[in-house]
């Protein structure tokens, strides 16, 4: 069987970047083609997306990919969830802002007088986040002058295909879609002064987006389709955590670490709204029974701060090693301190956490980046034991996907704090969901194949490294 090839667009916090992934029996393999900045840029009104350089490097790097791979089938686009564009006409209305804008927070108090949280919970199973899209609409006064809403990756397929869709595992971050039945709610929009007119279509992961427009087809050199994939990010890293049971659970590590389990119903119970559990729309239906808990992003900033100082780029590998090999004895702080959330002085702002609780960060870096580490592990570990309270399953693994993976501070941390087995790896995992359902979609496992025979190419093909714990 000659392997068959897609492109995928996958546009994170570190970096956004265009991936050819090939797949046959017994591969499964990604070659990066293109990669580009994607952080916040900040504009006189907040924080946003630097949209148009965005689009520029996504149809070079897919010119580059055809350049390089004559064969490929289509592309899918994912991005992280909640952030959107708004249309008027064809035309966007301003950059999208990216959600570490604390706009969103301005739109909580407007959203809870209209309907209160607990409500909101029954109706779209999500936990608090204060930039999920409903709150930042709620804040946009540019929303009632628009004709229609886009989620950032459907906004970069419009921009392909001219088509205008929303996916639905993403659609699902939301707070707009019925936990129950998985439509837009529209009753609630309207509820909040969101004209449910702005709501395009929702389609499925696998379904057809549309076709290169002429244009778009001539710059990049073929004409192909753009296929809905998990157009949420942490949706497509879950297609392809090989778990091997429902006892299985997952982090998927990047900036954020999403940690849970995956379901067939939800649980919306006052204890998982308490607990902040979300559920969030997988790919097949399944439910993204997660929490979020602030990841690698206390790292990088941390890491950002420090280069600021020093005016010089610092050696991470070389500090995580010297953080490994520092006392354990380090005091453990909250990872999701609201307070760190933003972008800023973080060494300083987690120092702030530190104290408050009665403690004192160290002052050497290696022994502060310890800190850091085992407080976010501590994070999963507490996740995972709530998790598994309030669904009455024994977790027995962990999978830990995505860059997080290649920690193996990290990894180690969270096997010994859970007391769990941690399975790292694929790093990729994004990356590797996307173009697996684009390759289901175009029939190389059989259109009804099941996300355990995509999971299992996964394990073969990608084995994941074992960490035991220690204590
Ligand atoms: C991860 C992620 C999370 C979402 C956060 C904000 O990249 O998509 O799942 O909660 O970013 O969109």
């Amino acid at each position: 069987q000659t392997p068959r090839a897609f492109a995928a667009v996958d546009l994170g916090a570190t970096s956004g970047r265009v991936m050819i992934g090939r797949v046959g029996e017994g591969l499964l393999a990604l070659e990066q083609v293109a990669r580009f900045p994607n952080g916040p840029v900040r504009r006189p009104d907040g924080l946003h997306w630097d949209f148009e350089a965005l689009m520029a490097h996504v149809v070079e790097g897919l010119a580059e990919a055809v350049r390089r791979e004559p064969s490929i089938e289509s592309i899918g686009i994912d991005t992280w969830a909640v952030d959107y564009g708004l249309l008027h006409d064809d035309a966007l209305q301003g950059e999208p802002f990216h959600y570490r804008d604390d706009r969103g927070a301005r739109g909580v108090g407007i959203v809870h007088a209209l309907v209160p949280f607990a409500e909101l919970y029954a109706r779209n199973g999500l936990q608090f986040l204060p930039f999920t899209t409903l709150y930042q609409l709620a804040a946009d006064d540019r929303a009632a002058e628009a004709g229609t809403l886009l989620l950032v990756p459907d906004l970069v397929a419009h921009r392909l295909t001219g088509a205008r869709v929303t996916e639905r595992t993403n659609a699902s971050t939301t707070g707009l879609l019925g936990v129950h039945d998985r439509e837009w709610d529209v009753a609630l929009a309207e509820r909040i002064g969101i004209r449910s007119d702005l709501l395009p279509p929702l389609i499925d992961p696998g379904q057809r987006i549309g076709r290169l427009l002429p244009a778009v087809a001539a710059r990049i050199g073929a004409d192909l389709p753009v296929v809905a994939v998990g157009s949420h990010d942490t949706a497509s890293a879950v297609v392809a955590a090989p778990l091997a049971s429902p006892s299985s659970a997952y982090i998927s590590c990047g900036t954020w670490g999403l940690v849970g389990l995956e379901l067939d119903a939800p649980v919306l119970t006052q204890a998982a709204r308490d607990a902040g559990f979300t559920h969030e729309l997988g790919v097949d239906g399944r439910i993204r029974f997660l929490h979020n808990v602030t990841g690698l992003w206390l790292l990088t900033e941390t890491v950002r701060a420090w280069e600021a100082e020093d005016g010089a780029p610092l050696d991470l590998p070389e500090l995580l090693m010297r953080a490994a090999a520092a006392d354990p004895r380090v005091p453990v702080f909250d990872a999701n301190d609201p307070s760190l959330s933003a972008p800023g002085d973080m060494p300083a702002r987690i120092g702030a956490v530190v104290r408050a609780s009665g403690a004192e960060p160290p002052t050497d870096r290696a022994a502060f980046v310890r800190m850091v580490v085992e407080s976010i592990a501590q994070a999963f570990a507490d996740a995972f034991g709530t998790a598994a309270e309030l669904t009455g399953r024994t977790i027995e693994e962990i999978h830990l996907i995505g860059g997080g993976s290649l920690n193996r501070l990290l990894c180690q941390a969270t096997a010994d704090r859970s007391g769990l087995p941690v399975l790292a790896g694929p790093v990729e995992a994004t990356a590797l969901g996307n173009v697996l359902v684009q390759a289901r979609a175009a029939g190389v496992f059989g259109a009804d194949a099941s996300l355990e025979e995509l999971r299992g190419l996964v394990l073969r093909t990608q084995p994941p490294v074992r960490y035991a714990p220690r204590r």
